[in-house]
């Protein structure tokens, strides 16, 4: 399958990869790498309209709505996954997050 990537697609190789070919080594990068869950926890303070644009700042292709249902989820349970990624992805998207002033933590999934 041939496809083009975007920048936030494109994963950083492991280190302990062997691998020379870069084309391939993105490919198993993105789909072999053990997943991991970023997220999003309740706080008391932060604007409701802010957490929904944070979201969608930060992570690539967030609608709305479900920017606002994890939102809402968090601020009625406590906490919500945000998104699904590999480690890397999961520590920019963390980082991301917590620099726009959200309580974000990342777990394998
Ligand atoms: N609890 C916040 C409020 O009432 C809104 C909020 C939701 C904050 C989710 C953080 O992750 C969060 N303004």
């Amino acid at each position: 399958m041939q496809s083009i990537a975007t920048l936030h697609d494109v994963a950083i190789p492991s280190a302990t990869s062997t691998e020379t070919k870069p084309g391939i080594e993105i490919e198993r990068s993105v789909t072999q790498e053990p997943p991991y869950k970023v997220i999003l926890h309740n706080d008391d303070y932060t604007p409701m309209e802010h957490v929904v644009a944070v979201l969608q700042k930060v992570i690539p292709r967030m609608s709305v709505k479900r920017a606002v249902d994890i939102m809402m989820e968090a601020h009625t349970k406590g906490k919500a996954v945000a998104t699904k990624c590999h480690k890397e992805l999961a520590e920019l998207y963390q980082d991301g997050l917590n620099n726009e002033g959200l309580i974000s933590t990342i777990e394998p999934d």
